[in-house]
């Protein structure tokens, strides 16, 4: 990867900031171009404003810095696309779009693009969900994931287009401050475990979801766009797991390094969403093509939060 030239687009979010700094120890930090609708003020490094639905400005982008590989982040995530369904279709396909069309016309050479576990419905099998099954999504975001998944595929097999692509559970990280996302609960917990040690969740007990430690996530990512071509076998996108709990067994598991912390339970829409997705996750191509294997678990996740979040607020 030594000569790549990596543009990340939807840089400032939940995954862009810990992959930017991931990407930049193994590319080279100068290597390694940020973009966003707005610039951050700690930001650091090479940087671009830009909106991904303007193709224009993404070409000039790609051209100034001769870009050979877009990660393309930007997104509306479950719950807030959910209220504004008609923009988080034209943003989470117009995005994908104009990166695939720009790699069919050969002015990049390979593309990153995260599909969910939202592309999974009501229908799909919920335990050990496999890579093929039913997937009947029933939200705006797991229909554009979906439709997402099935034009990478078809660039891939029409023109050759190199996409790769994982379908991510719910990751949990402590570098930024939890999204527009169903499974977010599992971030702000440990935001408000430490802040007021209780918290309310708007998912109710008893709901399993499938998660991951962002360091896996982000580890997975690189490992997927390392592969050689020839172990990229499945170009829709990979299924992956971490672990999987629900708010009572990662209060518990909070519990251990905060006694006093208690959990409660205020339901709301997003519970629906949360319903019509799988509880864990078989993941047996990924670790069969590319080596994929998890590192963290609950408690080791938790301590790992804890840790930092703690260290983080004493210093602000
Ligand atoms: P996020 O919401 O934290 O970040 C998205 C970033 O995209 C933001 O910084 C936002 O400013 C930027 N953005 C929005 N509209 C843009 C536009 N028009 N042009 C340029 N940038 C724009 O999301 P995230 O959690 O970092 O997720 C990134 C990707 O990973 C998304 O495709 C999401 O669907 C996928 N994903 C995330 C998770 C998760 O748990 N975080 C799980 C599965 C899949
Ligand atoms: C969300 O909850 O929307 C995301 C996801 C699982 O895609 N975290």
């Amino acid at each position: 990867m030594g000569t790549e030239k990596i543009l990340i687009i939807g840089s400032n979010g939940q995954i862009g900031l810990e992959l930017a700094a991931s990407l930049r120890q193994h590319v080279g930090y100068d290597n390694v171009i940020c973009s966003d609708l707005r610039k951050l003020d700690f930001q650091e490094g090479p940087f671009e404003l830009l909106d991904v639905l303007d193709k224009n400005r993404f070409l000039e982008i790609i051209k100034k810095h001769q870009i050979t590989q877009v990660y393309l982040l930007a997104a509306l995530l479950s719950a807030t696309a959910e209220k504004n369904p008609k923009f988080a279709w034209d943003l989470n396909m117009n995005g994908l779009f104009h990166i695939l069309d720009a790699a069919k016309e050969g002015l990049i050479k390979k593309v990153y693009w995260p599909s969910s576990i939202a592309v999974f419905g009501p229908s799909t099998p919920r335990a050990n969900t496999p890579q093929y099954t039913v997937m009947e999504p029933n939200t705006i975001y797991g229909i554009s994931k979906q439709a997402g998944e099935r034009f990478c595929e078809y660039y891939h097999q029409k023109y050759g287009v190199d996409v790769r692509s994982i379908r991510y559970p719910g990751l949990i990280g402590w570098k930024s401050a939890p999204g527009g996302g169903t499974t977010d609960y599992a971030v702000h917990i440990y935001h408000e475990a430490l802040k007021s040690k209780t918290y309310t969740s708007f998912l109710k007990a008893g709901t399993i979801l499938p998660m991951m430690y962002m360091d896996d996530a982000i580890r997975a990512t690189i490992s997927l766009m390392e592969a050689p071509a020839e172990l990229v076998k499945i170009r829709s996108s990979y299924n992956i797991a971490g672990m999987s709990f629900d708010p009572e067994e990662i209060a518990a598991s909070i519990r251990k390094y905060i006694p006093e912390f208690t959990i409660n339970y205020a339901p709301d829409y997003r519970q629906a969403i949360a319903d019509s997705w799988p509880q864990s996750i078989d993941d047996s191509e990924a670790r069969e093509h590319w080596g994929w294997k998890p590192e963290f678990d609950l408690d080791k996740m938790t301590q790992v939060m804890l840790e930092n979040l703690k260290a983080t607020s004493s210093q602000s």
